[in-house]
């Protein structure tokens, strides 16, 4: 407890400032932290930002300089209800002090069955529903193929081009993108299929076109190559994360969903990016009105403690035996009542209808940027999950990661954090939290159309 300021805040959450300071990063506490890391972690653990975090919440993160960024990345989607959310910390206090670990499979506790009996009663479907807990948004995609593989008795797994599903043997495997993920971490898990995602902006004969060819390959690679008798799941992320915030066009998922329940093949939402209130709803696939056999949550579930989970069918979720399923940090009482507090968060402050109307001015915003050159490929998304996709100009779509790589520049040097994504690494993804003020959201904006601005100079 040494190292930190204590001329900084001394706590985190909306009470901090809610302002941008625009100076240059990384400052000189980060910069020597900087070179701490350089001798003391691998070189291939990389980070986004130059910045260290000292505090975080509402809209800001606040480095160990003492200078304050808004947040556009909620630490990839996870502290959707805001960071150091009150009614997060007040419920994890409690906790902390009454226990922190017994773990589930030893002596259970009620958080937990709580945060269970919420998802089941939040996923769509009035069917009978059960939930079991782990810690990260790999290992539940990981235990979610377990579940559809012993409840089926079929071992092939089906995803999609620009996936990512994890960086565990299997949903590394079940990951699109070579680079950085796959390179030379092989070999990889077997039974694992992967057929076009219905991507309207780069489909090859037009976006018209996406849902009935994509569909119409999807169903002769699992009828005709791997046999439906043979497949256990089909996984998708209803909008696809780090794949760019592909948004599926209209109806493919819903033709994947009915074509697997007419042939018992078990349709996983992995909702690990977007579920969780992110895009209005409490779950991305509401909004093609999808009900998935199994659902995988993590990130926004917790607000920022890893917890995750799968929400499915009773039938499917029952089908393993006893002791098959666990883990020893699976569903930590801690993570649980941070859980809570975040069900109660975005219920008492009407989070859902924040996402959307976040959403709205982003995209409007977003639409309205002097763009003379044409480089904005698209923008897209749904609530507060808004991306755009670079490309070279006007008429040619040729990815233009160098742009997004301009951008990012700019932003972070002027005190706005922002994400990138994309198969091509051609993308800008937005992800503010949903605690972020009105006049952040539009100051952070503001900031990246003055980095369009620049670059078209
Ligand atoms: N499924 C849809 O988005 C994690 C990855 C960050 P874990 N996405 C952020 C990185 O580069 O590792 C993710 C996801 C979807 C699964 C996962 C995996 O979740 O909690 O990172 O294991």
């Amino acid at each position: 407890m040494s190292t930190v300021d204590t001329s900084l805040p001394a706590a985190g959450g909306p009470a901090l400032p809610q302002e941008r300071t625009a100076a240059t990063v990384p400052g000189p506490r980060s910069a020597e932290l900087a070179r701490r890391r350089a001798a003391a972690l691998p070189a291939g653990l990389t980070s986004a930002s130059q910045m260290y975090a000292h505090a975080a919440g509402g809209g800001v993160i606040v480095d160990v300089d003492g200078r304050s960024h808004i947040d556009f990345g909620s630490g990839i989607a996870v502290t959707t209800v805001g960071n150091a959310a009150p009614r997060v910390v007040e419920r994890m206090t409690e906790q902390m002090a009454r226990f922190t670990h017994t773990c589930f499979l030893a002596t259970p506790y009620e958080g937990y069955l709580e945060v269970a009996e919420r998802l089941n009663a939040l996923a769509p479907g009035d069917h009978d529903k059960r939930t079991a807990l782990f810690s990260t948004g790999a290992e539940a995609v990981e235990n979610a193929v377990k579940y559809a593989r012993i409840a089926t008795g079929r071992s092939a797994v089906v995803v999609f081009d620009h996936a990512f599903h994890g960086r565990s043997q299997l949903t590394m495997t079940m990951t699109a993108k070579n680079q950085p993920y796959k390179e030379g971490f092989g070999p990889f898990s077997p039974e694992v299929h992967r057929t076009p995602m219905a991507y309207p902006y780069r489909w090859p004969s037009g976006p018209a076109n996406a849902a009935d060819e994509a569909f119409a390959r999807f169903a002769l690679l699992v009828d005709s190559q791997i046999g439906a008798s043979n497949t256990a799941a089909v996984v998708v992320e209803p909008i696809q994360g780090e794949g760019g915030f592909i948004v599926p066009a209209p109806g493919f998922l819903r033709r994947v969903a009915d074509f697997c329940t007419e042939r018992g093949i078990v349709f996983v939402a992995d909702e690990v990016q977007s579920g969780i209130a992110r895009t209005g709803t409490w779950f991305a696939c509401e909004h093609e009105g999808i009900v998935p056999d199994l659902i995988t949550t993590a990130k926004g579930l917790a607000g920022g403690m890893p917890l995750a989970a799968v929400t499915g069918r009773a039938d499917i979720m029952d089908a393993a035996h006893p002791g098959g399923i666990g883990g020893t940090y699976a569903g930590n009482p801690v993570a649980c009542a941070a859980a809570l507090g975040v069900f109660e968060t975005v219920e008492a402050e009407g989070l859902l209808a924040r996402a959307t109307a976040i959403g709205d001015v982003l995209t409007t915003e977003l639409a309205t940027f002097d763009d003379p050159a044409g480089i904005i490929g698209e923008i897209r998304g749904r609530g507060a999950m808004i991306a755009v996709e670079l490309v070279a100009g006007a008429g040619d779509s040729t990815p233009n990661p160098a742009a997004v790589a301009e951008i990012v520049r700019y932003a972070h040097a002027r005190g706005l954090f922002v994400l990138t994504a994309g198969t091509y690494g051609n993308v800008l993804r937005f992800l503010p939290p949903l605690s972020i003020s009105d006049a952040l959201l539009h100051d952070g904006i503001g900031v990246l159309r003055d980095a369009f601005a620049a670059l078209a100079r």
